[in-house]
């Protein structure tokens, strides 16, 4: 789960989400669980699996749960063919190299760390003395855990989340108010962008728990949505609106990417982050471009929102800025110009600072 390998977390996803409630797979292995026999299950057939397979019998028959789980009350291990979901041997003793490390006691669950490690595939240990499902992975275990335990976890980090965004509201509600008076310091940008980030990383989070889920995690999918709708977008536009010049807003969004929980807590670290550095840089005087005021004007295409910041530099021109002003730019004939002028005037006038 400490992985930041983006490769590494896609497979980490797509196999959890294959296993994940409402799947014939995992159907399967709680059958497994609540006939008490156990069980261990090989997720890939190969030449490397084919190798390590010994006795047991070929059946290659399309997967179905309740044939998984009556192969599984005879010994030894089934092996299961990704893609469409086939069940390619039963009963196989598998002997992997027994010079793989492996922490886990018990020959079934030493036997799925092993041959986990050795073919790359996943491997599922179902525990008849504990029951418990474990999923091997990249090294790792996973203990796959009922929706109701899962569930309880995603609702605190959801409650936690509601809270992150109501504090977001906050402070880009008085980052816009300042944008408008013209009265940003690096603090006040570095604050929202914190905020931001706080509020996407345990949004992902939540969407790990929705793959777990499955099937059971669609009304917290849909609570998601509405909760971090736009937060991407605003993320993006408050670091072109004030990183440096030359703008790299890209480099930028990397190293927001890369801080560290703890970097993130410092207000400094983030501020060095979008490019402002030095002792007192926090409190140093900054303007914004516009970019992530002008998206608040309704039906303004990205193109034109780039044209207009490039002409003018700076939202205080933009303010400044008459109809005739603003249709010297391509693309704002008179329509558009007013309903800009309308729009920037309209917020302005709601976001007076109290
Ligand atoms: P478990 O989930 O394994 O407890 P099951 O429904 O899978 O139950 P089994 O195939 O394990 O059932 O069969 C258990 C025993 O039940 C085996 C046999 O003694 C008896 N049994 C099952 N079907 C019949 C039948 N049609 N006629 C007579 N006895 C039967
Ligand atoms: P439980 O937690 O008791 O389910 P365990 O690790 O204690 O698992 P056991 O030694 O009790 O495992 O063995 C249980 C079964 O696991 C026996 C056999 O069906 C299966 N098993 C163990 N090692 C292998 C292997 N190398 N290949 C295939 N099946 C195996
Ligand atoms: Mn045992």
């Amino acid at each position: 789960m400490l992985d930041n390998d983006k490769g590494s977390d896609d497979h980490r996803r797509a196999v959890l989400a294959a296993v994940a409630p409402g799947t014939a797979l995992r159907d399967g292995l709680e059958r497994i669980l609540r006939g008490h026999t156990g069980g261990l299950i090989v997720l890939g057939y190969d030449r490397v699996v084919e190798d390590i397979c010994t006795g047991g019998f070929e059946l290659d028959v399309e997967f179905s749960a309740t044939r998984l789980r009556e192969l599984a009350k005879m010994d030894g291990a089934i092996v299961l063919d990704s893609g469409p979901l086939r069940i390619v041997r039963a009963a196989v003793h598998l002997v992997p190299d027994s010079g793989i490390p492996t922490d886990e006691s018990g020959t079934r669950h030493r036997t799925a760390q092993r041959v986990a490690k050795q073919t790359g595939h996943p491997v599922i240990s179902i525990s008849k003395s504990m029951r418990i499902i474990a999923l091997y992975l990249d090294g790792v275990r996973y203990v796959l855990e009922e929706s109701a335990a899962i569930l309880s976890k995603a609702n605190q980090a959801l409650a936690t989340l509601e809270r992150y965004k109501s504090r977001l509201d906050e402070v880009s509600g008085t980052l816009s108010a300042l944008e408008i008076e013209d009265l940003v310091t690096v603090r006040d940008v570095a604050v929202v962008v914190q905020r931001l980030e706080m509020v996407r990383r345990i949004a992902g989070e939540i969407e790990g728990y929705v793959v777990e889920l499955g099937t059971d995690g669609r009304l917290l999918s849909l609570q998601l949505e509405e909760l971090v709708a736009g937060v991407e977008r605003d993320r993006e536009q408050i670091i072109r609106d004030y990183v440096p010049d030359p703008p790299d807003h890209l480099e930028a969004m990397r190293e927001l990417d890369e801080l560290s929980s703890t970097g993130l807590l410092d207000l400094s670290k983030v501020a060095g982050v979008l490019g402002y550095t030095g002792a007192d840089a926090l409190d140093r005087p900054v303007s914004p471009r516009g970019f992530r005021l002008l998206a608040k004007v309704p039906r303004l295409p990205g193109t034109i929102v780039d044209r207009l910041v490039d002409h003018f530099g700076g939202l205080q021109k933009l303010l400044a800025a008459s109809t005739d002003d603003l249709q010297s730019v391509g693309g704002v004939g008179e329509t558009r110009a007013r309903s800009v002028r309308e729009g920037l005037s309209r917020l302005a006038e709601s976001s007076i600072l109290e």
